[in-house]
């Protein structure tokens, strides 16, 4: 929304509200930070025209000290994300389970803050790197600030905090010449994994499709541990949070992603701003899977053991609510950059659990802002302010912006009128859940924490046959980027315990000796919900299509699928030779969204070569225009080619296709739909079901030069 417009919307919410009292807008004269107006601020104050810069002059000294002190240490993990705001709605009272006022009420919208990110790469890396995507919610509720601070996988690498250190050092760039960037494909993260099986899980989620999402608006979040929820008498129960894509959860492709790198490395975080700047907001339904305390140890893993889920065939996700994000921030800095997410930020009606991993993480959060953000005033920056009241004797620090009155700054006190004070009030009151434990000081991994394999042989199972394709794709790559021929084989001896077949066919791709025999033999079990060849494919709602032309290009074809596109919610972008238009076959004139080589297929789920023969003609005889269909193929992404575009088609080096001939209806091969004549109904229809369901697994890419 233009920010003229959001000024005056009745509809802004509580948290724009309040950060519309620190907005600023460049205005007026020129001042320093004092508010002394400059005359110049172009030439620094000099002893003659010729002469040395003098210490007197104030603004120079400012300006620059200022500009000096501009960055500020980047997150240690996650540095790379991109934010936005919105609002959280729950679908009905959750009261039976929790006394959370954000989930009593199903007309109250909670605003909300998220920022999604990667892990490994430096604030500058790319973003379609093979990586976790953070996916962190700040809730502002009327009675505090809830942070679920999740992830787009649903475990992790670690059981225990105390790993994390080593973890995160084995993955970042090693130390002695820092490379590789935002990669896990070096010796250090798999000499690592190799040698602390309680990564195998997790692994195999990261070589999968799920760590190459293709948009942040199309994957899944997970609160990964499980948390408690504790209903207005005390009582508590289990749950893990998930968060489910309105839009299906959908991937790219490694080589796709890596061109993409190259072509727009900021390719997620584009495609979140413009789709909220477009009005096409964001959504994602919340669930929980509910356990009652009685069904503590129900389950062959431990509910405290981060590397596992609760299949959900075991325990269903039951929906919550709904979020949706709909205002991107004002100044990336001050908002994303400055957001401070703490796994500490919890509201009453939600508790924490003996999670080892979950215990260091409340330390650290609050730990890291510390350093991150200068000091404990922190939740003072505008985007942490809660929206509830603050009061307490908190006083001081570096970054102090409040202005605290009274003598008074302890408890008790009679001098200040006893305020802040502790009330009898129950509402909104925190009350930690009261639950007994009872134990020696041991530093021990508990039994219940060793399985390592069964819910990692679960996922393989799950997946479909092009997702396992993918996975072990994936680990050859990988596998094949570590000199080290010990690491490699250590990796593959591991892996033998999940899978033996997949053991030996990674092993043939990397050079190493296949293992000889079975560990245990695949116990067979899969979780339909884990593969995302289940998820939704019912919409093409915001998809790209890009669409090649040239002079002489049929305009009627193109307008009518444009139009059937749009309709459906998905954009047609013109590319052509050079910016500006195209003469079109009858005449008149097409505008061009972009000149062809400054796009790329990469950046687009979808290729279409429209008819007219001139147009067609030339389209044939350029490199670059049959590169797009080429690489599109390639990537398994939809194609569709209408009357003289079909010729095109034919004339490239592709697996051999059916393809629409003179008298032929609509034919479709491979994802490769063609029509002679491109302005019919049922054309578009056959194209949009093709691209709803994102690419099509079952061509034959290998053969494709690309
Ligand atoms: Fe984090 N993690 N983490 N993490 N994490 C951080 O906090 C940490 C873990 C996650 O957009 C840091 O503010 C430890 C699991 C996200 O600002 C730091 C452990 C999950 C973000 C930190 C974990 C996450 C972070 C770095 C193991 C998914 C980005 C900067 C005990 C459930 C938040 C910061 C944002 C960020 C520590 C494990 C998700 C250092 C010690 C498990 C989404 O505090």
């Amino acid at each position: 929304m233009p920010d003229a417009q959001r000024k005056t919307d009745p509809a802004r919410d509580e948290k724009d509200q309040q950060l519309e009292r620190y907005r600023t807008d460049s205005s007026g004269p020129l001042t320093t930070e004092t508010g002394v107006r400059v005359e110049d601020t172009d030439n620094s104050l000099k002893a003659g025209e010729r002469g040395p810069t003098i210490l007197e002059d104030f603004h120079l000294r400012e300006k620059i000290t200022h500009f000096d002190h501009e960055r500020i240490p980047e997150r240690v993990v996650h540095a790379r994300g991109s934010g936005a705001y919105g609002y959280f709605q729950p679908y009905e009272s959750m009261s039976r389970y929790t006394c959370a006022d954000f989930l009593s009420d199903p007309s109250q919208r909670t605003p909300v803050f998220v920022r999604f990110s990667t892990v490994a790469g430096f604030r500058g890396s790319a973003d379609t790197v093979r990586d976790v995507r953070g996916f962190a919610t700040k809730f502002y509720t009327r009675h505090g600030n809830f942070d679920l601070v999740g992830n787009n996988i649903p475990v992790f690498f670690i059981q225990d905090g105390i790993k994390f250190p080593d973890f995160v050092h084995a993955v970042k760039p090693e130390p002695h010449n820092e490379i590789p960037q935002a990669q896990s494909a070096h010796d250090n993260l798999w000499d690592f994994v190799g040698l602390q099986p309680e990564t195998t899980h997790m692994m195999m989620w990261v070589m999968s499709d799920r760590a190459l999402p293709r948009s942040y608006r199309m994957m899944q979040g997970f609160g990964v541990h499980t948390f408690r929820f504790v209903n207005a008498d005390g009582v508590g129960t289990f749950v893990k949070f998930h968060w489910k894509p309105k839009l299906g959860t959908h991937s790219l492709v490694w080589d796709e992603t890596q061109k993409i790198a190259g072509k727009d490395p900021d390719y997620n975080r584009r495609d979140l701003w413009e789709a909220i700047e477009k009005g096409d907001y964001p959504e994602f339904e919340l669930g929980v899977q509910i356990v009652p305390e009685s069904d503590e140890f129900a389950f062959d893993f431990d509910l405290l053991d981060a590397t596992k889920i609760i299949p959900e065939e075991r325990v269903p996700v039951t929906p919550i609510g709904k979020m949706v994000l709909n205002r991107n921030p004002d100044n990336f800095f001050a908002e994303t950059e400055q957001v401070a997410f703490c796994t500490g930020n919890i509201v009453p009606g939600i508790d924490f659990t003996n999670d080892p991993l979950l215990q260091a993480r409340n330390f650290s959060y609050l730990d890291t802002q510390l350093i991150r953000l200068g000091g404990p005033n922190f939740q003072q920056i505008p985007v942490n302010r809660p929206l509830a009241e603050v009061s307490n004797n908190q006083r001081d620090g570096y970054n102090q912006r409040r202005v605290h009155r009274g003598r008074t700054n302890y408890f008790p006190n009679s001098l200040g009128g006893g305020c802040p004070y502790i009330s009898d009030d129950t509402e909104g009151l925190f009350r930690h859940y009261q639950e007994r434990v009872d134990g020696h000081k041991i530093r021990k991994r508990s039994d219940s924490f060793q399985d390592h394999y069964s819910q990692a042989t679960l996922f393989y199972n799950s997946l479909a046959d092009w997702e396992r394709e993918h996975m072990i794709a994936a680990f050859q790559f990988e596998l094949n980027k570590c000199d080290e021929k010990s690491v490699r084989e250590r990796v593959v001896a591991n892996l033998n315990n999940v899978d033996h077949e997949m053991a030996v066919r990674i092993a043939k791709g990397i050079g190493v000796t296949p293992p000889e025999r079975e560990v245990k033999p695949n116990h067979g079990a899969s979780s339909p919900a884990l593969s995302q060849a289940n998820t939704a494919m019912d919409t093409i709602s915001t998809r790209k299509i890009a669409l090649l032309a040239a002079d002489g290009v049929d305009a009627k074809g193109v307008t009518a699928l444009r139009e059937a596109m749009a309709a459906k919610g998905a954009t047609v972008e013109v590319l052509a030779p050079t910016e500006g238009t195209v003469t079109t076959s009858d005449g008149g004139t097409l505008e061009v969204d972009h000149a062809i080589n400054t796009m790329a297929s990469v950046l687009y789920d979808a290729v279409v070569v429209p008819g007219g023969v001139e147009g067609a003609a030339a389209l044939a005889a350029d490199g670059l225009a049959k590169f797009y269909v080429i690489e599109a193929f390639k990537h398994a992404k939809p194609i569709a080619a209408m009357g003289a575009g079909v010729d095109v088609i034919a004339r490239l080096p592709l697996p051999e296709l059916r393809l629409a001939g003179g008298g032929d209806g609509i034919v479709t091969d491979q994802g490769v739909v063609t029509h002679r004549n491109g302005d019919d109904r049922e054309f578009h229809e056959t194209f949009a079901s093709l691209l709803a369901r994102h690419r099509v697994w079952d061509r034959d890419v290998a053969s494709v030069p690309a």
